[in-house]
């Protein structure tokens, strides 16, 4: 017998995913200060890779949104939910912002923008790696215009130079004089509960909008379609990632053999892309099944797995809006 999943399933719950194991100790287990509860939406905001998915990913405990070293990473509106007894915090990841023309990019520029305009407060990611430029400036021209609370948060201290340090510190003192400023390793969960204790601050009181143990509201297929998109983009270089997009033609379960089938194929856009995806002997397309099924599996526990992976081709798709309208949410 066979089952479709739909594609509305949603997949929100740490009790429904088995890998529901702390990595980290519990960051608070005190009583709330608070005579009621707070719940609060904040959009994250920032430049490519300054580390806004991977600081969501440490506050939820949870694999919620994909990483990787190219910019550029992160194309929707992410949802990462976080409850302790002081409340709840309702994060959105959001595409880096990133100062282009390019039909795509200006599609995930407006995804961020909108993000801002719906949060209770935003937090702000600087990467202090990079000497803040034209973008960096843009993105605080940006918040010094809204009336929402501003936390900002100085990424990557584990790497940064104390140079780099005192320079955006500088910098956002210039720029957002008013916010707060933590600094943190997402990456080393370092800092990340002195952000927490600043956003709670300024949650205003409600309460909880999502159960105590949800952690995202994404849609399986989504969910899918971007694990298989960061193992691909992980392996490939230069403009490669940019040019993959991913898409889940059908999950269906086979009850005789308690197995979940995913078909799913990778699209780049030029022919010539298919093969460095595949790699010689298929040895990139095997690393891709072999990275995602794990993870893949731990949506659907106690169930087999097999997945089926094609690389396609599709001539300019990232100027297409029909597929621009399909894959940004
Ligand atoms: N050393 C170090 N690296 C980090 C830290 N946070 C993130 N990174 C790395 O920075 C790169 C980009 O991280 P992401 O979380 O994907 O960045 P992002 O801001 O979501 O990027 P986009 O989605 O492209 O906007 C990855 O290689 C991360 O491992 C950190 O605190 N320290
Ligand atoms: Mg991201």
């Amino acid at each position: 017998m066979l089952f479709f999943f739909p594609t509305e399933y949603l997949f929100i719950s740490k009790a429904f995913c088995h890998c529901v194991g702390r990595k980290h100790p519990i960051r608070y287990t005190g009583i709330s200060e608070e005579s009621f509860m707070k719940c609060a939406t904040i959009a994250i905001i920032g430049r490519p890779s300054a580390g806004k998915s991977t600081l969501l990913n440490t506050i939820c405990e949870m694999k919620v949104s994909i990483t990787a070293s190219t910019p550029q990473t992160t194309r929707n509106a992410i949802r990462g939910i976080y409850t302790d007894p002081r409340g709840q915090l309702i994060f959105t990841d959001t595409p880096g912002y990133h100062l282009s023309d390019k039909t795509m990019n200006k599609r995930l520029q407006d995804t961020a923008i909108r993000s801002l305009e719906e949060c209770d407060v935003v937090l702000y990611i600087i990467d202090a790696k990079r000497s803040a430029g034209e973008e960096e400036k843009a993105i605080t021209d940006l918040l010094a215009k809204i009336k929402t609370p501003i936390v900002s948060c100085i990424n990557k201290s584990d790497i940064l130079t104390n140079g780099e340090h005192e320079e955006a510190k500088a910098f956002l003192a210039e720029q957002l004089p008013t916010s707060p400023v933590i600094t943190t390793s997402a990456k080393l969960d370092e800092g990340v509960d002195d952000i927490l204790i600043e956003l709670f601050k300024l949650a205003p009181e409600g309460e909880l909008l999502y159960p105590a143990d949800a952690y995202t509201d994404q849609p399986v297929e989504f969910r899918v379609s971007e694990i298989i998109r960061e193992k691909a983009i992980n392996l490939v270089t230069e403009e490669i990632p940019h040019a993959i997009y991913v898409t889940v033609e059908e999950i269906e379960y086979k009850e005789e053999t308690n197995t979940i089938w995913v078909r799913a194929a990778i699209i780049v856009e030029r022919d010539s892309q298919k093969g460095i995806v595949v790699g010689k002997g298929g040895a990139n397309i095997k690393k891709i099944r072999e990275r995602s099924t794990p993870e893949i599996r731990d949506i659907f526990p106690g169930k087999k797995l097999q997945l089926d992976l094609r690389v396609k081709a599709q001539d300019k798709w990232r100027n297409n809006s029909i597929v621009l309208d399909k894959i940004l949410r």
